[in-house]
């Protein structure tokens, strides 16, 4: 079934995924990269994390586990390690009790450490500010006093729409300290977007900001949360955060975040919650055009977030200073900005705004200021950096860096390879980590200390996690050739479920390898003969924009949604920054024959509005009739070749081989950027 207009009752109807999952016999661009990089004696004696961590965790995977979640400090310690009776919702740690933010804050204070600095944080045009663990426990206990005045209990759900800014730490952990669930919604989404994930966690309160600083402009976001709060009826309060100082309207659900914080004490006694207690929701896209809710809990999560933050960057609390470049709307930014960093007490560094404001070297020169000895980025960004040209690199001593993590995207060895010479200067390790929104924190990675990495290769699972890459059947695919993802064993930090839809948590994950009790990644990846993993995308229709994850769905409903749309079908093209890029085909309503550039950028914009600059098309190509099964399933693949500008797949089962070609022939090489 083709996307379609929405119907008079509002439902959308999808495009199947079937005819574009990809058969794992043509998953087959394994790499012949022979490089390895050992890590240096000296950095693998020191390391954390040492070669026995493997079978220790091998040999009892559950105790592995245990010891991990002794690392936090509880208040009541757990009867069971693992419930597993009821898959796939697991529960860790059972009966266990511990509050997030005083593992995040209290508990280093007490032990000495309220004047190390937690976050030093730059501004984009310039402002900065060091708050040290005292001073964040500070605010958290000031804003999880104003919560509660305002209502706010452990049965609720709080949106949060902040830019990077410290704030959006505090109002994360003020919502842990007092167990109410955040849902943090990235800045980039539109009102709607917002709207409709405001309503699906049926949160009371919002906590957003008068705007941010980007790209050298006020980014005002206030309006955006004024439209939504139009058609969110649970919502009772905004807390505004003053961060541009910008003209705001204000309405009488509208509460300053600095004033209601100034009311409160800088105190607050925190109560213990469940091990299985909700932590937090994250959406995410999914394979239809309705984000799913991935929400974790909180022991589980808390103690695998820390672990893999301790381990796989080798973290030395008391000297490191660890910068990851991940907005806080992502997971992320959840993991390694707030729950991990913060639960091992490290240093990092807190950026604002973009990587060329005000010029192409600001994250270099960032590094160089303060000294960061761990950076995690994303291969998007990496290779955007290296178009830009190597002198700006150069202009800055990088000399600090001990460990270089990367995330969010497969990245290929030339940009490996970069990131380790130019940036690296040769002796930093390289970490590049597989995981998802769904795993809740890194299960397939180097370990620094231990293991001689590939360019290109994130290598094998973590102690405590069990990986397999598997054929349409579920058999093990052997060394040499590829398959799909899946997750055999469960893990502390995985998620609990989608947010009021059980059943599409199943679906998704869990129905396809039933029988195994396998988690389904929805990602394809090779073994090559030693073992070591290669990952090689999706493999259903979800694509991977600059590291962010954007269903083709999703967009087609966007498009679809516009009164001059009649059909939409989405692909993700092959970008060399971004990874893909979005191109719509679109076939309009009725006859009018306007400039199909004009009808492309207001669809664009379109786009941008219903969901967001994020997925907003690199390119849409107006036809006449989109390429179809005779079943009529749109032929995605053949839409891909098309917009990749590639000789014309497999078309004998096309009800109307015709109609690709004249898509091709019309497919200009004019896309946006
Ligand atoms: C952490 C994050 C998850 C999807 C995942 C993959 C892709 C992430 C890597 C990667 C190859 C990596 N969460 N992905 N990391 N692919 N190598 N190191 O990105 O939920 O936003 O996205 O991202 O396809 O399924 S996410």
């Amino acid at each position: 079934m083709s996307t379609t207009h929405p119907s008079a009752d509002g439902e959308h109807t999808h495009t199947s995924i079937e005819d574009d999952v990809v058969d794992p016999a043509h998953i087959d661009n394994l790499s012949h990269e022979t490089r390895r990089f050992a890590p240096s004696p000296t950095f693998a004696d020191a390391a954390f994390a040492k070669a026995d961590m493997y079978e220790d965790a091998e040999s009892d995977r559950l105790n592995f586990w245990s010891r991990q979640a002794e690392r936090l400090s509880w208040t009541k310690r757990w009867d069971d390690i693992l419930d597993w009776s009821n898959p796939p919702v697991a529960r860790w740690f059972t009966g266990g009790e511990l509050n997030v933010a005083v593992n995040c804050l209290d508990r280093h204070i007490d032990n000495g450490l309220g004047d190390r600095v937690a976050i030093f944080f730059e501004g984009e045009p310039g402002d900065t500010r060091s708050i040290t663990y005292t001073q964040l426990h500070a605010e958290v206990c000031q804003a999880a006093n104003a919560l509660e005045a305002l209502g706010i209990t452990a049965e609720d759900r709080v949106a949060i729409y902040l830019p990077m800014i410290p704030e959006a730490v505090v109002a994360m952990l003020a919502c842990a300290r007092i167990g109410a669930v955040h849902s943090v919604v990235f800045g980039g989404f539109s009102a709607d977007a917002l709207a409709s994930r405001i309503n699906d966690a049926g949160a009371k309160l919002v906590i957003t900001a008068d705007g941010g600083f980007r790209r050298g402009k006020e980014l005002p976001l206030k309006p955006i949360i004024d439209e939504a709060v139009q058609s969110t009826p649970s919502v009772e309060n905004v807390l505004v955060v003053k961060r541009t100082g910008g003209e705001v309207s204000f309405n009488d659900i509208d509460i300053w975040w600095h004033e209601a914080l100034a009311e409160q004490p800088a105190a607050h006694q925190a109560q213990s919650f469940d091990s299985e207690h909700p932590l937090f929701i994250l959406y995410t896209s999914g394979t239809t055009g309705k984000p799913k809710g991935i929400f974790h809990t909180t022991g589980g999560y808390l103690t695998q977030a820390a672990f893999t933050h301790a381990a796989v960057f080798d973290l030395k609390a008391e000297t490191d200073v660890y910068w990851c470049t991940a907005d806080v709307g992502w997971i992320t930014g959840h993991s390694y900005v707030v729950y991990g960093p913060l639960a091992n007490g490290a240093t990092q560094l807190m950026y604002e705004g973009t990587p060329d404001t005000p010029h192409k070297g600001r994250w270099w020169e960032l590094i160089e200021k303060y000294g960061v000895t761990i950076f995690y980025t994303a291969p998007t960004a990496l290779r955007t950096f290296m178009k830009w040209g190597d002198e700006i690199v150069a202009a800055h001593d990088l000399s600090s860096l001990r460990l270089l993590g990367s995330v969010g995207e497969p990245i290929n060895p030339e940009a490996w390879m970069w990131y380790r010479e130019v940036i690296g200067g040769n002796k930093a390790p390289i970490v590049d980590t597989w995981w998802q929104t769904e795993t809740g924190a890194i299960m397939i990675s180097p370990l620094p200390g231990v293991t001689a990495t590939k360019p290109g290769s994130a290598m094998r699972a973590l102690p405590g996690i069990a990986v397999d890459v598997v054929d349409a059947s579920g058999d093990t695919t052997p060394n040499g050739t590829g398959g799909y993802l899946v997750l055999t064993k469960p893990w502390p930090s995985m998620a609990r479920g989608i947010w009021g839809d059980p059943h599409r948590f199943v679906d998704t994950y869990w129905q396809r390898y039933e029988k195994q009790g396998y988690y389904f990644a929805g990602d394809g990846a090779n073994r090559d003969l030693d073992g070591d993993i290669w990952l090689l995308g999706r493999v259903d229709d979800v694509m991977n924009v600059s590291g962010h994850r954007i269903s083709t769905a999703e967009v087609e409903s966007a498009l679809v949604s516009h009164p001059r749309v009649a059909e939409a079908a989405v692909v993700g093209a092959h970008d060399d920054i971004t990874g893909q890029g979005i191109v719509a085909f679109v076939i309009l309503r009725g006859q009018s024959k306007e400039d199909s550039t004009t009808i492309g950028e207001e669809l664009r914009k379109h786009v941008v509005h219903e969901i967001g600059g994020i997925a907003k098309p690199r390119h849409i190509m107006i036809v006449e009739e989109l390429p179809k099964t005779r079943s009529g399933k749109i032929m995605r693949r053949l839409l891909l070749d098309v917009a990749e500008h590639r000789a014309l797949g497999d078309v004998t089962t096309l009800a109307d081989p015709t109609v690709v070609q004249l898509i091709a022939d019309g497919m200009t090489n004019n896309d946006e950027d």
